[in-house]
């Protein structure tokens, strides 16, 4: 409903022509933290304009809401941008790709097919098992020799080989040449793909020699070239009556449109073009790599901050778990702690913490504020999850604050709290991804205690902000609890 003031334009920073509001972005903070500071001048939701576009800001839950939620629908929309449409194909996927027929049925069958993964014995719990189960072994090699590790190449690889067993029913072994050529392009890209790089806010920059745009477009060649082998093995050996993961469910859409043909509906018209089911599959395992890493990589830099919150997960599998056996999915209910402890994870440091851009796909309003066709929506979730009205102390990394006050079961304290996004453009990989992060931290704790190695500093908690907002490099200790120091081998 309408104040009594009546529709109106947001606060605007100041703008020149060309330019648009750059000089007010000049920072040394990174975007979201820019954003979250400006609200004390500008109020909680205010516009500003990149290049020739008008870009509004939200800072509050309540806006986000009204956007992701009551008005999914009107602001389902993607930005076309210079680097997007290079990873993309100009958008021939889901999460950059325009709102869409095509874009909706996309959607549908991958949603689907991370279903069906649910059952049957390849399911997804024990594929996560068995990756978890090979990184302690990774880690127990690496303890008894008494090494500083870096565990990101290996907290990497489990992750990948979930999703390659899903997407492409394969797997990669230590030291595989393809996935040491995957972890540099995938890096080459989260450095350099829509993080309001120069090219994205002035298209006409791309005439000019521009060292990020050319090492994009190198990584994502090479990133094309894996896909398209995947692809061309996988229609090599299709058929219509196994389905093995979800390159063959969108194979088999696509053999079904183009057996209807007839009906209207062909195969490039819904969008099942050879571009469009390589891009899709280049989303969810580009997504499924880099988020789950990321966030396990900042758990156990808290860990190491934290080692009081470490201890009480493991005394909390000690004790509903014992050591005996292997944590399962059916010991979540048991174990609130360690849910509460990624719940915060997820908050203090949001894996995405501008979202994706949204756009207005038609003329509405957002509160009392008019908002006009076309224009791009920031929603801020690091302000929504730094929040001072809703968070106490907001930087203080508190798992407790997602637990009741007898601390046994789960609770949502604050409704400032959208990791995976709502609505039309919710994650498609939250189930999934909550999956792995519960089952590769218990298999972990159960086993080992994360500490700093000798002579070397604390994870540094600042995040290094880019597609994804990922922490900076550390190594660990990792040590066999006791009772572990011989990793024996665990079935899931
Ligand atoms: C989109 C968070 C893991 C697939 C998103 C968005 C967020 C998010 C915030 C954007 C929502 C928006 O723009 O409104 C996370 C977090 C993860 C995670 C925190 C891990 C803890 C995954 C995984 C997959 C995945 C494992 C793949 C299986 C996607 C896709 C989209 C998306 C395809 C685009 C959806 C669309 O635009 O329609 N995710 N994600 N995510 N995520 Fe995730
Ligand atoms: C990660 C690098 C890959 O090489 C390509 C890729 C595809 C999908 C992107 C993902 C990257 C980063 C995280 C994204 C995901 C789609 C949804 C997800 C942006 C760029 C999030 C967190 O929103």
């Amino acid at each position: 409903h309408m104040s009594a003031r009546g529709p109106q334009e947001p606060p605007h920073l100041p703008a020149l022509p060309l330019i648009g509001s750059l000089l007010s972005l000049r920072s040394p903070h990174p975007p979201h933290v820019l954003f979250k500071e400006l609200q004390k001048k500008y109020g909680q939701t205010y516009s500003l304009m990149m290049g020739s576009h008008c870009v509004i800001v939200i800072n509050q839950h309540a806006h986000a809401k009204e956007i992701l939620l009551k008005k999914g629908k009107l602001f389902a929309g993607r930005p076309r941008t210079v680097t997007t449409d290079v990873l993309t194909r100009d958008g021939k996927d889901i999460a950059f790709g325009d709102y869409s027929a095509t874009w909706r049925f996309h959607r549908k069958i991958v949603h689907g097919a991370l279903c069906m993964f649910g059952e049957g014995s390849a399911s997804i719990e024990k594929i996560i098992c068995a990756e978890a189960q090979s990184l302690c072994s990774v880690l127990s090699e690496a303890a008894a020799a008494g090494l500083a590790l870096d565990l990101s190449p290996e907290l990497t690889r489990a992750v990948t080989n979930v999703i390659c067993s899903l997407c492409f029913n394969s797997s990669y072994h230590r030291g595989d040449p393809e996935f040491e050529a995957m972890l540099r392009y995938s890096q080459g890209i989260v450095d350099t793909v829509a993080k309001d790089s120069l090219v994205d806010i002035f298209p006409w920059l791309q005439m000019f020699p521009n060292a990020d745009l050319r090492l994009l477009k190198q990584c994502v060649s090479i990133r094309d070239e894996l896909l398209q082998k995947k692809y061309d093995e996988h229609k090599a050996d299709y058929s219509d009556h196994v389905q093995r993961d979800l390159l063959d469910a969108l194979l088999r859409a696509k053999r079904s449109a183009e057996n209807n043909n007839t009906a209207g509906i062909n195969a490039e018209s819904v969008g099942l073009s050879d571009d469009h089911i390589l891009m899709t599959v280049g989303d969810i395992f580009g997504a499924g790599v880099e988020t789950t890493t990321t966030v396990l990589k900042w758990a156990i830099a808290y860990f190491i901050h934290y080692p009081q919150v470490q201890r009480r997960i493991q005394e909390e599998l000690d004790s509903k778990v014992g050591e005996d056996r292997s944590p399962q999915l059916s010991d979540r209910g048991s174990l609130p702690y360690l849910e509460a402890t990624i719940r915060e994870v997820l908050r203090i440091r949001p894996v995405a913490p501008l979202l994706i851009p949204h756009v207005a796909l038609s003329d509405t309003s957002i509160g009392d504020f008019t908002v006009r066709k076309g224009t791009r929506v920031i929603i801020n979730l690091w302000s929504l999850h730094h929040d001072e009205k809703e968070w106490k102390y907001p930087e203080l990394f508190d798992p407790g604050r997602f637990l009741n006050s007898e601390g046994t079961g789960l609770i949502i304290p604050s409704s400032s709290y959208l990791p995976f996004g709502a609505g039309l453009r919710v994650c498609l990989g939250e189930a999934l991804a909550k999956m792995e992060l519960f089952l590769f931290l218990s298999r972990i704790l159960q086993r080992f205690t994360f500490s700093v190695p000798a002579g070397h500093s604390l994870p540094s908690l600042e995040g290094k902000f880019g597609v994804v907002l990922q922490p900076a490099k550390y190594k660990v200790n990792a040590m066999p609890r006791p009772g572990w120091e011989g990793n024996k081998w665990q079935a899931c």
